[in-house]
């Protein structure tokens, strides 16, 4: 990582640079991305102001408080690098982290580094458009404030709107609705209730077995089927946590090197080149370590479909010896590429359907109809709820952004821009939005990938462009439309090699309905796009305009 104090002398002085705006950097978001964002600019002598909607830090872990919301990567993975300190003292307590642990950490980061000084909470920023003579982005926020920066860095998060469905008769609906995405700060006691839950991707695979442990009786709405891996979650091992902080170098500089950013074994030999009975192997022990390093059983999962359907089959086996009933096994069971959609990770998930207070529907023909004022009405059927959650996911990578009203030069706005999908240079920048960055945006390796690392990526290399504007006096930097276009084309092109291309995920925005069909993340990896992202900087940011 760069020195962060370098440039701060420049900065310093920032006045100078342009007195008409009243910060040097405003953030949108107090997330993982806005803290460490935050943290940087300050490094650089930067007059900053964070804006966040929620009343605290933490973002996606600050909303996502459902029963069982929990970390897909393991712990001493799912965190800060850029302190050596901050890596050291903090104590994980399971192998995977539970969400009020993940909010604990996000808190002592910001009380550690002092960071809720220049974070306004609950509010949210209603508007940003660029200026072109004062050369400030104008926002404007929920309250009606209004404040002007020379930078402006979208830390919004990935998954930070949720999506409900506009069910017939949502609003008629007497009981009560919670959304995962969303959930109250004082939790939800189910005990005693009938409760209705649509949705079966990873956020109500994790919620469903600790629902069904409180309610009386819990209905699963499912439209279609998930492949899940189970967590094998324990309390961490001090003994491997001690190995790990010996060397945490050695792990991170491990993890850059792999396709998702995380240290996980993968074998790169074919599926399709072993036998029955190497597969097999292969596969329990996978399925035995537990969680996403599942999908690196062999090097051809994601490239070939029969090579996929032999994990997959594993998979649709360890159903029908978990659950009981074998045409409910069958209905768990789905049939389309595995990894294609984000492989969720459990605990006991499928084992759930053996209870008899737990009633799986089959929606997939034959959709919800409408909610009724005492439930909801399905394949003809009336069912009675008093609580119905909604684990009906986001409006994912784009959806954020473009609820905010952003317009560019020639006030140009970024939702006519993307009307066909997302348009950026390295998902960090957008052509005609000078001075904007996105932070794990679209066209970046993002929810590909371990989060953290991809954001302290994404923040150090916006620090360090910062930087470089400052010690060489420019003042705007703008990707050009053809470097633009051509890293729109070559993300397009790596989604083409793989199967996770192939299915109605929210990758390519199928979840939600009118929005354009466009694999949004990039696809090659976390090592090769850092090393795209560090020659154009060695080559005096190419592709970007710089003045
Ligand atoms: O959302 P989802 P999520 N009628 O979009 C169904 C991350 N995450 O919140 O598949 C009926 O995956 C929809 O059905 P279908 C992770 O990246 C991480 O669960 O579209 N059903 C689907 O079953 C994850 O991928 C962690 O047919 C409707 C479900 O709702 C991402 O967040 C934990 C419907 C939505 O699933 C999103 O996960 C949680 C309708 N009209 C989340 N509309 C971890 O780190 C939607 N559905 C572990």
């Amino acid at each position: 990582m760069s020195d962060m104090n370098a440039g701060a002398l420049k900065f310093a002085h920032k006045s100078d640079a342009n007195p008409s705006c009243d910060f040097d950097l405003v953030i949108v978001g107090a997330g993982f991305a806005g803290m460490y964002m935050l943290h940087r600019a300050r490094g650089l002598g930067l007059k900053t102001k964070v804006f966040e909607a929620g009343s605290g830090v933490g973002g996606t872990w600050y909303w996502n408080r459902y029963p069982g919301a929990r970390c897909d990567v393991e712990s001493m993975q799912y965190s800060y690098q850029f302190s050596e300190e901050l890596q050291q003292e903090w104590e994980w307590s399971e192998r995977y982290s539970p969400q009020p642990e993940i909010l604990s950490y996000a808190n002592h980061v910001a009380d550690r580094f002092e960071l809720r000084r220049d974070i306004q909470f609950d509010t949210s920023v209603r508007s940003a458009v660029f200026d072109e003579t004062a050369g400030c982005w104008k926002l404007e926020t929920s309250d009606g404030e209004h404040c002007t920066a020379r930078f402006c860095v979208m830390a919004t998060g990935c998954l930070s709107t949720p999506n409900l469905p506009d069910f017939p008769g949502l609003d008629s609906y007497q009981g009560e609705t919670y959304h995962t995405g969303h959930w109250p700060h004082e939790g939800v006691d189910f005990s005693g209730k009938r409760v209705g839950i649509i949705g079966t991707g990873s956020s109500a695979i994790q919620s469903i077995p600790v629902i069904a442990e409180q309610a009386e009786h819990l209905t699963v709405f499912q439209r279609t089927p998930n492949y899940t891996i189970p967590a094998h979650n324990a309390p961490m091992d001090p003994a491997y946590a001690a190995s790990v902080k010996a060397d945490y170098a050695g792990l991170r500089a491990r993890a850059k090197t792999k396709p998702p950013g995380i240290d996980i074994d993968f074998n790169m030999a074919s599926a399709l080149s072993a036998s029955a009975g190497e597969r097999q192997k292969q596969y329990e022990a996978k399925w035995a370590h537990g969680g996403i390093p599942f999908m690196g059983a062999f090097g051809d999962l994601m490239l070939d479909d029969e090579a996929n359907d032999t994990a997959a089959e594993f998979v649709r086996g360890k159903i029908r010896d978990i659950v009981n009933d074998p045409e409910i096994a069958d209905r768990l069971s789905p049939h389309n590429v595995i990894g294609c959609k984000r492989l969720c990770v459990d605990t006991d998930y499928y084992a759930t359907y053996n209870r008899p207070d737990v009633t799986l529907v089959d929606i997939a023909d034959d959709p919800i109809e409408c909610l009724t004022p005492s439930g909801l009405k399905a394949k003809g059927e009336k069912h009675e709820f008093d609580a119905i959650v909604f684990a009906t996911g986001f409006d994912a990578m784009t959806g954020t952004l473009l609820r905010i009203d952003i317009r560019g030069l020639g006030g140009i706005s970024l939702k006519d821009k993307w009307a066909e999908g997302p348009k950026s240079y390295l998902g960090l920048s957008i052509a005609g939005f000078p001075n904007m960055f996105t932070v794990t945006g679209p066209g970046s390796p993002s929810v590909l990938t371990n989060m953290l690392p991809s954001i302290e990526q994404h923040v150090d290399w916006i620090a360090d462009c910062l930087d470089y504007m400052g010690q060489n006096g420019h003042e705007r930097i703008d990707p050009s439309p053809q470097a633009e276009a051509d890293w729109v084309a070559h993300v397009e092109t790596s989604a083409g090699l793989s199967l996770r291309s192939t299915c109605s995920s929210w990758y390519v925005g199928a979840n939600i309905p009118g929005k354009p069909r466009v694999f949004m993340p990039y696809l090659a990896g976390l090592p090769l796009y850092i090393e795209k992202c560090e020659e154009i900087v060695a080559n005096g940011y190419r592709g970007f305009a710089l003045r």
